[in-house]
């Protein structure tokens, strides 16, 4: 394949973005080579600027449940358009979205909705630390819950993928609020509630299935450990559902495993390709946030009218019976003729998939936590991320970040992936 163009715009991008990326995972530091530069998307492909398609399984890193330009999402958007792009007041648009989010979501009683998934875990922070009035969080070692100063410590995706365990910058003392635990380990968690920090707690917050060191499944118990632990402190359980919302299951994970939290994050899908994150939960802890209560959290294009349309359409057809379900059947298909490939190579492989979302281990063993993610062969990752480039397969470019599948992957997609895989194991 050419890439020539992707090339001379990525020496462009580097004078004038640090990396020539507006995100660091887009840089391809994890796999090597340089990222393409993209024209547009359809459906389940990408074409790239030298004209290259791709089946795409980073669906812009889980916003597209429906695929790329979904004629009803474009609909929506244009239509929105029309009327104009931003009033900085209240429109009847944000309350659509909310209550089908809360018909989806029923623990988020209210809400707040903001335009990053960045945005709504620095928010839910600072509301379970204003309502508790605690000053400690607790987050799990390599979780990754947006670039904010609290939960840059020990996360993963891009500072995992960079190999930056805790970001300069993040000042020290801030820092030392944050106590990180082991992903799946319980006793770790009883340790900490049940121990003299725990009372000191404001919150736990938690991806109930990580995407961020690569897809890691809750193991029995974990989470309603969690829950139980918490409540016992009085400690709030925020989950993270940036990535899981409406993407594990229609209700997101806590639909998937029955748990309740005391906040939920959202992003991601709920916008359907426009920036829109969410963060809400018990009324009592929302009645807290400003102006209503003394909790400040603001933001000039929160709720903006284009990205509540496009939400509004996105939710929609999440709500459709079999939507959810027909994509969750296309991933398994896929991750079981993956293993069949990997076996046939004889290719030592882990594939951990939940819902729409999957990771590829070169592991020989189950991932499970951070340790065993850390141990899978992450240069044969890089490898078989740039034989598949050349088969027309486009993976995230790093070993610790999650494959999302659309409603646009048909059988068509899943099988020339198959026949991508085979060859470029075989590279
Ligand atoms: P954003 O601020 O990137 O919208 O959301 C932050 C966030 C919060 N919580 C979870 C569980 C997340 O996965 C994310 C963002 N995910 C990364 C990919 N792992 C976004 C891609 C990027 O950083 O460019």
């Amino acid at each position: 394949m050419n890439f020539d163009a992707s090339q001379r715009e990525h020496d462009r991008a580097q004078l004038l973005f640090p990396g020539g990326v507006n995100s660091p995972v887009r840089a391809f530091k994890g796999v090597g080579g340089h990222p393409l530069f993209i024209e547009r998307g359809e459906g389940a492909w990408l074409i790239d600027a030298d004209g290259n398609r791709f089946i795409d399984y980073i669906c812009s890193w889980g916003p597209l449940l429906a695929g790329h330009a979904h004629p009803l999402i474009l609909e929506a958007i244009t239509r929105a358009a029309a009327l104009g792009t931003s009033f900085g007041a209240p429109t009847p648009r944000e309350s659509v979205l909310a209550e089908k989010v809360r018909a989806l979501v029923p623990s988020m009683q209210r809400m707040r909705f903001v335009s990053s998934g960045t945005e709504a875990t620095s928010a839910a922070l600072r509301v379970a630390r204003g309502f508790t009035r605690r000053d400690r969080v607790v987050k799990f070692e390599g979780c990754y819950h947006g670039a904010t100063d609290s939960l840059l410590v020990r996360a993963g995706s891009g500072v995992e993928t960079l190999g930056l365990p805790d970001s300069p910058g993040v000042p020290a003392a801030l820092a030392q609020l944050t106590t990180v635990l082991p992903f799946n380990d319980v006793e770790a968690v009883r340790t900490h509630f049940r121990g003299p920090l725990g009372k000191q707690t404001a919150c736990a917050i938690v991806e109930p299935v990580v995407g961020n060191m690569g897809v890691l499944l809750p193991r029995d118990g974990f989470l309603e450990a969690l829950r139980q632990e918490t409540q016992a402190a009085g400690a709030l359980l925020i989950l993270d559902e940036v990535m899981t919302g409406f993407r594990v299951a229609r209700g997101g994970a806590q639909e998937r495993y029955g748990i309740a939290p005391d906040l939920t994050c959202l992003g991601k899908v709920i916008g359907g390709g426009l920036p829109v994150g969410a963060y809400g939960g018990r009324d009592e802890i929302m009645a807290q946030v400003a102006p209503e209560g003394p909790i400040y959290q603001a933001g000039t294009l929160s709720g903006n009218p284009l990205a509540m349309a496009a939400g509004i359409a996105m939710l929609d057809l999440v709500a459709e019976p079999g939507f959810v379900e027909r994509i969750e059947k296309s991933t398994q298909e896929l991750c079981e003729r993956l293993r069949a490939e990997c076996k046939r190579a004889q290719v030592p492989a882990q594939i951990n998939q939940v819902g729409s979302m999957w990771t590829l281990f070169f592991a020989g063993q189950p991932v499970f936590d951070y340790a065993s993610a850390k141990r899978a062969d992450t240069a044969r990752f890089g490898h078989l991320h740039r034989a598949l480039l050349e088969h027309g397969v486009y993976l995230p470019p790093s070993q610790f970040e999650a494959a999302f599948v659309s409603s646009a992957h048909g059988a068509a997609e899943v099988e020339a992936t198959v026949v991508a895989f085979r060859a470029a194991l075989a590279h």
